[in-house]
Parts: structure tokens; sequence; C-alpha cells
């Protein structure tokens, strides 16, 4: 399988196509299988609802939206979309964040995967299934903005810096999964 190349400078990001098999049966199964979770983040002191679900997987434990999440235990399904990523990208994962957008109310805001404990250069395996979703990416100081439709089965491998997020939208979305695949620690 090879991945088109999406960034024009300043890092990486590769996607590729169908890398997952039986996708559709792989969402329906994640969907009614995981504990999926509402969070809630502290914005100027009051509490405000995440929009998405998540569950956090693997090996090592991770704080993110200033919350230390403790793994729940790898699955089947989660080892076997760990090994198509460790093919597609030829690392290894110790961990999955799993992201549940419910329809196009969920969304996730500009950010860019740079807490400390993914170590300075990450290298992110995130794949999508479920319904089809902008991707939206942009250079922290070039006028540089691409937005890419992450469709399910899709495998994006990213190793930059580009800040991106999945915009929330008033048209009809159903529900859509997706998976990073990280290495923590
Ligand atoms: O849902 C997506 O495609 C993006 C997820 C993401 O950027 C993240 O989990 O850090
Ligand atoms: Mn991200």
């Amino acid at each position: 399988m090879t991945g088109e190349a999406l960034l024009p400078c300043d890092g990486t990001m590769t996607l590729t196509l169908d890398a997952v098999p039986d996708a559709l049966a792989v969402f329906e199964r994640l969907l009614a299988a995981i504990d999926w979770q509402a969070e809630t983040i502290s914005l100027f002191g009051k509490a405000v609802p995440v929009p998405r679900l998540v569950a956090w997987h693997g090996d090592a434990a991770y704080t993110y939206s200033g919350i230390r999440h403790q793994p729940a235990a790898w699955t089947p399904d989660l080892l076997a979309l760990k090994n198509i990523c460790e093919g597609v990208v030829h690392t290894r994962f110790n961990s999955v964040l799993l992201n549940l957008y419910r329809d196009g109310r969920d969304g996730m805001g500009w950010h860019a995967d740079d807490e400390p404990e993914l170590g300075s250069d990450p290298v992110i395996a995130s794949l999508s299934l479920g319904s089809t979703r902008t991707f939206h990416v942009k250079h922290r100081s070039k006028p540089l903005k691409l937005a890419i439709p992450l469709t399910p089965g899709s495998c994006l491998v990213m190793e930059s810096h580009w800040l991106h997020r999945v915009a929330k939208t008033a048209r009809p979305t159903e529900t859509r999964i997706n998976l990073t695949y990280r290495q923590i620690g």
C-alpha cells in the first residue's frame, strides 16, 4: 500500500486509503464494545463537556484535556488495527486514543499533539471509520492550509507540528470513530 503525501514542507502527512479491511464491520464492533466516556474540561473555571466521546487503551497512561487517563486493555480489534498501522508506517505503537464523533455537533479544536510524553517528533497513525469528516490542517506560521476528507478505512500518518482539527458541521453527519495510535514514553 502506498500513501499520498499531503504536506509541501516542514514534516509529513501521508494518507493511505482503504488500509482497514472490513472497515464497516470493525466500526460497528467498536461502537458497541468500547466503553465510551463523556468527559468535561475546565474552561475559565467552568466544566465544559468535551464535544465527543473518548477511550484510551494500551500499555501506558496518558494526560490529555488536563486529565490523566489510565489505559484500558487491548482488545483483538484494537490489536489488529495496531498491526495495520505498524505495517503502514514501520514503527511500533503502545497506545491508542479513540474518539467517537456522534454527529456533526462533535468535533476537535485546533491542536498539535505536542504533549511531552509523546516525545519531540511523534509519529501518529490515525485510522478513520464510519462517516467521512473533513480534517483541516494548517501551518503554524506560514499561510498554508489543507482540507482532507478522512474516508472510512483510511490511515493518516502524521509526522509534523502542523495544527489540525475536525470542525463541527451543520450538515447531516453520521457517527465517526477515529483511532490515533501513539508511542508513549
Ligand atoms: O479525529 C481525527 O481525525 C483527529 C484526531 C486527533 O487529531 C487526535 O486524536 O489527536
Ligand atoms: Mn491530533
